[in-house]
């Protein structure tokens, strides 16, 4: 028992394109020089993002669907990611701004005319690869995925701000229990039926576990503070060896973004310079940082079975649910998500969107680092294309290199998150909007 699948019509899907284009302009509406810039060698520069979304789209929606010619020959050696990393897209032949907008509106002109003609659906084909509209949330979800890695190439941007401040965000609350307790049993790990599930969030599959605390909240910066000087940092003994290797080779003494300023702790966050918010979870923290913290703290990071379970299990039901709240989608009232604020909402201002175990701000807010590597489910089966996932899971018999966040973040689209949903990362990786939840096992009591 796992939710029920989320039907998608054409109506939704063209009104999820358009959204989410609104979205990419936004990110790109600055000067030429600022788009064809590298920010950093851990990013593209932002014209490659945005032309990769319309060759994507081009792809899977106008060539694997429709069954037409490329748009426009030529392009996909330059946008596909595993010829060129990130910091070498800057040297290809890239289309410039204006080129790469109007290479955006020719596909998705012919993207739509597909899309009408849809009515009596194509072949079976074609009905295959349509598959309940997930290559449509594909695409879509795609286009999200890169406008949060163009937020993050924003952050790392030095320089006055260029993106509009975004909303504020709903006031924190104490709550009344620092962890919640999630008895030992069953419960449905994954999905098979939900039509915007990627391949790796499959098939569903009972998993057994022993019973667990986990904190009703995400670390906030409170706490990450009082890691910082009680000397966490410098005590080698809270790392793990390859962890340390890395804090001693990059000097890491505090969240990226952060520094010290006198008795004030300052971040920069997009183009702004402020005060740490002490009562917002922690963002800009790599895996080893969340480990050395917790170890710090006498806990545990979550496994990615943990954590989804806290996130979406009902004892009373026994289902899974698609959010914490329930199989609704998300509102402003129940999770900080798709940029509508410009940072994460303070600790405890969701307590609408709590789980039924009661944890809180699982959904939105910041990416949560797991103890898990990202490794495939069983009877995982690649669909469509293998280097979405498979190609990023470890060789029979090896560790994997990643480490799986869940939860999505306040950067993250509501369309592009959910229970299952599983993102990874390296465990170095500071520029994504990543903190993370504490754990225990329920026999240390
Ligand atoms: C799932 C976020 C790790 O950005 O590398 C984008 C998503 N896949 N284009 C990434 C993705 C192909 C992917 N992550
Ligand atoms: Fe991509």
């Amino acid at each position: 028992s796992e939710s029920p699948s989320v039907p998608l019509t054409v109506d939704a899907v063209a009104r999820a394109l358009e959204r989410v284009r609104r979205r990419s302009l936004s990110y790109t509406d600055i000067d030429d020089d600022e788009l064809v810039r590298q920010h950093s060698p851990l990013m593209s520069p932002l014209v490659w993002d945005l032309a990769h979304v319309g060759n994507y789209e081009d792809l899977w929606l106008v060539r694997a669907l429709g069954a037409a010619a490329a748009t426009r020959a030529g392009l996909d050696d330059v946008y596909d990611a595993f010829r060129h990393d990130r910091a070498s897209r800057v040297r290809l032949a890239l289309l410039g701004p204006e080129a790469a907008r109007a290479y955006l509106r020719e596909v998705r002109g012919r993207t739509l005319d597909l899309l009408d003609r849809l009515a009596p659906l194509p072949d079976g084909g074609h009905r295959r690869l349509l598959a309940d509209g997930f290559v449509y949330a594909m695409v879509v979800q795609h286009e999200h995925q890169h406008d949060e890695t163009m937020l993050a190439t924003h952050q790392l941007r030095t320089g006055p701000p260029l993106l509009a401040p975004g909303a504020p965000a709903p006031p924190g609350r104490e709550v009344a229990h620092r962890e919640v307790f999630v008895p030992a049993g069953p419960f449905t790990f994954g999905t098979s039926t939900d039509p915007w599930a990627y391949d790796n969030e499959r098939p569903a599959h009972q998993v057994n576990l022993p019973a667990f605390w986990i904190d009703t909240l995400p670390v906030g910066s409170r706490a990450q503070i009082a890691f910082i000087e009680d000397g966490g940092y410098d005590d080698e003994r809270l790392w793990s060896p390859a962890g340390w290797q890395w804090r001693q080779r990059e000097g890491l003494t505090a969240p990226a973004f952060w520094w010290r300023d006198g008795g004030t702790w300052l971040r920069r966050r997009l183009g702004h310079v402020e005060p740490v918010p002490l009562d917002e979870p922690v963002q800009h923290v790599c895996w080893y940082e969340a480990q050395a913290h917790a170890h710090w703290a006498g806990r545990r990071l979550p496994t990615e079975a943990e954590w989804e379970k806290a996130a979406a299990h009902d004892p009373a039901t026994g289902r899974s649910r698609r959010y914490p709240w329930g199989d609704t989608d998300p509102t402003p009232g129940r999770a900080n998500l798709g940029h509508r604020t410009s940072g994460p909402a303070p600790l405890g201002a969701y307590p609408a969107g709590a789980s039924p175990c009661g944890a809180e701000q699982m959904i939105g807010d910041v990416w949560e680092w797991t103890a898990s590597g990202f490794t495939p489910y069983p009877g995982f089966r690649s669909h469509p294309y293998r280097e979405y996932s498979e190609v990023f899971f470890p060789a029979p018999g090896e560790e994997s290199a990643f480490r799986v966040l869940r939860g999505g973040s306040w950067a993250t689209d509501g369309s592009a998150v959910r229970t299952t949903f599983r993102n990874w990362d390296y465990p170095i990786r500071r520029q994504i909007f990543a903190g993370f939840r504490l754990a225990r096992d329920a026999d240390d009591d």
